[in-house]
């Protein structure tokens, strides 16, 4: 008798104790808003003053505001590589920027962030933007179903377009298909040759409503009036048309969130703004006096205060974590003569910071980063260095998730920085433009390159140089003074550090 109530006690203590372990595990929903190629300047929260950002502002007013969060990369593919896989891209080839043909570069068969919310019970979705490639290889049907793409490597729901706005094919797919596919016109695309009769941009710019820059190319097949990178043909039906395009992914969004509003939900909203070809909608053209690319920035605040609202109007804001950043730094011109250098009006996309999208420079990769759950965060500023990479971490860890010791991540959990409850961060990272830099405390070195200093594309300072780099970030933010003949002893070890990260075996 004895026996059984003290076997009966156990078992009620265990209940108890994975009862109190249940509750510990919250499960809050997180929307992560990602824009693209918004720079460190480009938000007043962040210091603009030719722009105006109310809703972003808000976000940051009632949460934390990063001063030093980063991308890992200054482009888009690798970035978004980086945050799902929690792994650098550069440590693995085929992860630069992908043309809208390219084959799903995200293995199937990994631990995934999206993965993450999973295992954790959550109803995971991406809207947007995905630029991770599609199908298992470049010649693909695009009239059948796609896979493997955003749905195998962890999403339940996706809507998103292939690649970036300036590359064909301009079309949406939701889950594996294309959304509104005419069976008599059927899609081809090629970024090797001409396909189909469409007019192209280098044979006919007087088509073109949005002039392409000299020497960007941007002059293949013209679609809505804009020159695009690749050639396409068919689908004139399911073709985008640039105005509506984020209306169309907002109104998605919204829904994503209305229909999972009853149990826990990741979405990851990956909106084209302020990227190239920059075609906001009517309500917004002219409105920022500073070109096209102010005002996709106008209606991306816009967009993010729409899905504020939408939290709101559905009573969940208390339960819902919103995180807004960039996949990587600014550009003026990168394809297309839309006022955004001749209107620039004094506004200083990259804020204190130099360099831009593709540089190794501070702008590069040094983006904005807010996150908001005011029933949670203390509003404040934290200048805390964190990584977008630090998501799959730091989300396994707060659902007390084993990560297999198969796989090791260049993922760092911060859990406790990003709910401000330290102002720590990661002491040591690894940047990536057209070199790599690491970055260890407040020293920044910028390992040696061949290659010129100066992009006359996009007038950017790549940051390459064929001598080592050294700036010390907290009292040369701008890295105006190259320290690395002055500390040898320093660029040494931080040489060593990074040769030391780029030999470790990761996820294999
Ligand atoms: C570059 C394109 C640029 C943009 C970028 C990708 C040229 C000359 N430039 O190669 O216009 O598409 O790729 O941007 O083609 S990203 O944000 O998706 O990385
Ligand atoms: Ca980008």
């Amino acid at each position: 008798m004895k026996k059984i109530i003290s076997y009966l006690l156990i078992i009620f203590f265990q209940c108890v104790n994975l009862h109190a372990q249940k509750n510990i595990i919250q499960k809050p929903n997180i929307i992560f808003i990602c824009a693209d190629d918004l720079g460190y300047g480009d938000l007043s929260c962040y210091g603009a003053t030719k722009i105006n950002t109310p809703n972003i502002d808000a976000l940051a007013a009632q949460g934390i505001r990063f001063t030093n969060a980063h991308s890992t990369s200054a482009t888009c593919t690798p970035s978004r590589y980086a945050l799902i896989t929690g792994q650098y891209p550069w440590r693995k080839s085929g992860t630069n920027i992908l043309p809208g043909d390219a084959a799903l570069i995200i293995p199937t068969n990994k631990t995934t962030l999206p993965k993450v919310f999973k295992t954790a019970g959550y109803t995971t979705g991406i809207v947007g933007k995905w630029h991770l490639g599609l199908g298992d290889k470049v010649e693909k049907n695009w009239n059948n179903e796609i896979t493997p793409g955003p749905n195998e490597v962890g999403f339940d729901y996706s809507f998103i377009f292939p690649a970036t706005a300036d590359r064909v094919p301009t079309i949406f797919l939701e889950n594996h298909k294309v959304v509104a596919l005419d069976t008599t016109d059927a899609i081809e695309v090629s970024y090797s040759h001409k396909v189909g009769n469409d007019p192209t941009g280098y044979e006919h710019p007087e088509l073109l409503k949005l002039k392409s820059s000299p020497n960007h190319g941007h002059d293949q097949t013209i679609v809505n009036g804009i020159g695009r990178i690749g050639y396409m043909s068919g689908g004139k039906i399911a073709r985008w048309a640039d105005e509506e395009m984020p209306l169309t992914f907002l109104e998605k969004a919204k829904t994503f969130i209305q229909q999972n509003k009853q149990h826990p939900f990741f979405l990851y909203y990956a909106l084209t703004e302020p990227h190239v070809p920059r075609m906001p909608s009517t309500m917004f053209k002219g409105k920022s006096k500073l070109g096209l690319r102010g005002d996709a920035i106008l209606q991306l605040d816009w967009a993010v205060g729409e899905i504020v609202k939408q939290i709101k109007y559905l009573g969940i804001e208390k339960n819902t974590i919103i995180i807004f950043s960039s996949d990587n730094g600014p550009v003026l011109n990168d394809g297309y003569q839309d006022g955004a250098v001749t209107m620039l009006n004094g506004h200083t996309p990259w804020g204190p910071l130099r360099g831009g999208k593709y540089s190794i420079y501070e702008a590069g990769t040094r983006i904005p980063f807010i996150i908001n759950w005011p029933e949670k965060i203390k509003p404040q500023t934290s200048n805390a260095m964190i990584c977008q990479i630090d998501l799959l971490a730091s989300f396994s860890n707060m659902f007390q998730q084993q990560i297999s010791s198969t796989e090791k991540f260049d993922s760092e959990n911060i859990l406790n920085t990003l709910l401000g409850k330290t102002q720590k961060g990661r002491s040591v990272l690894v940047e990536h433009g057209y070199t790599l830099a690491v970055v260890d405390g407040d020293w920044k070195y910028i390992a040696p390159a061949n290659g010129k200093s100066y992009d006359s594309l996009t007038s950017i300072e790549t940051g390459i140089l064929s001598k080592p780099q050294l700036y010390n970030l907290k009292n040369d933010i701008g890295e105006k003074h190259n320290l690395a003949e002055q500390y040898p002893e320093k660029v040494n070890e931080l040489k060593k550090l990074l040769d030391k990260i780029k030999t470790q075996k990761n996820n294999e």
